[in-house]
């Protein structure tokens, strides 16, 4: 959770100091309302939390003992609310567990998986890799690195393979070899005249097939700079393919971490885990009440 704190810096930079402003003086005109609605936006906090909070704020605007009303707790229930309307993330049935992970160009997939397998493999679960991004020169490579960092196997063929042909022999192996959990890096771009989504989905397509004992998952990868941009993003992911979990990367490096608020509510699909640097422990499980109050404390 420290690193989480640390992670949203620039976030809260953007955040706290000037909500304790705003609400310094205890009372709030009609001046400081719209200073806290354009703060709240600003930070990618998003419509529907920011109107809420607004509208809470008001309700106590003009209360009798308007001074000793504790605006900071009000914004931090409203965002607590609106997190927990999210579905929870159930671990599915099925053996062994497929993570296929998946995700524009550059958000951190690779990486993600590189930090999931350390924290998994810190849980006990005995993992293996599948390198299905098979057409960027150097990804086989760079999952590979992953692998012998945290001393896991790794499933590849030559580059060019077809990826729903390497994601089969993984899984295959993974079962024949007792292994648990098989987590699949996948390509962020293809060539122009191919066609991303179908070929993530003809992985799923083809593992649901031929392994029907397996439960197969989309864990969709967002890069945190790009705000409630990744919304419109992800909506194209979300669609065609079976997405139950989401991690955030690279909180470390933005101010809209604010974002995870908005991008979980309009996708409504939990926020899993969120990166926080570029190191294998610089992964975090997401917790809402524990995100919230790291967002608003000092
Ligand atoms: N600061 C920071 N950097 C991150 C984080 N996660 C990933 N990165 C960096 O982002 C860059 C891209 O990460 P990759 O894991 O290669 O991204 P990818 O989605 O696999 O990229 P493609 O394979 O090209 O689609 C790398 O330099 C990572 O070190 C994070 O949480 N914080
Ligand atoms: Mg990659």
């Amino acid at each position: 959770m420290n690193r989480i704190v640390r992670g949203l810096g620039k976030t809260k930079a953007r955040l706290i100091a000037p909500l304790r402003n705003i609400f310094s003086s205890g009372k709030l005109s009609q001046d400081t309302i719209e200073e806290l609605e354009d703060l709240l936006f600003s930070a990618d906090l998003g419509v529907e939390a920011t109107d809420r909070i607004i509208e809470k704020v008001r309700e106590k605007q003009g209360a009798p003992h308007e001074a000793s009303v504790d605006f900071l707790a009000i914004v931090k229930e409203e965002l607590i609310s609106v997190i927990e309307e999210v579905p929870q993330y159930l671990v599915p049935d099925g053996s062994p567990r497929v993570i296929v992970v998946i995700g524009v160009n550059g958000v951190g997939k690779t990486s993600t998986i590189g930090k999931l397998t350390s924290r998994f493999k810190a849980e006990g679960k005995k993992v293996l890799l599948a390198a299905c991004d098979t057409f960027r020169a150097a990804a086989i490579e760079q999952l590979e690195l992953w692998a012998q960092k945290t001393k896991t196997p790794v499933v590849r063929q030559k580059m060019g393979s077809d990826p729903a042909a390497v994601a089969f022999d993984a899984v295959y192996s993974a079962t024949a070899r007792g292994i648990d959990t098989v987590i699949i890096d996948t390509a962020g771009r293809l060539h122009t005249k191919s066609n991303l989504m179908e070929e993530l989905g003809k992985i799923f397509r083809v593992l649901k097939v031929k392994m029907p004992d397996a439960s197969v998952e989309g864990w969709l990868v967002l890069d945190a700079n790009a705000g409630q941009n990744s919304i419109r993003q992800a909506e194209v992911f979300v669609d065609a393919l079976p997405v139950t979990g989401l991690v955030l990367t690279k909180l470390d490096s933005t101010a809209k971490g604010g974002a995870i608020i908005p991008i979980q509510k309009n996708l409504r699909i939990p926020v899993l885990y969120v990166g926080v640097g570029e190191g294998e422990d610089d992964l975090e499980p997401f917790d809402s009440h524990a995100f919230v109050s790291a967002l608003l404390s000092d």
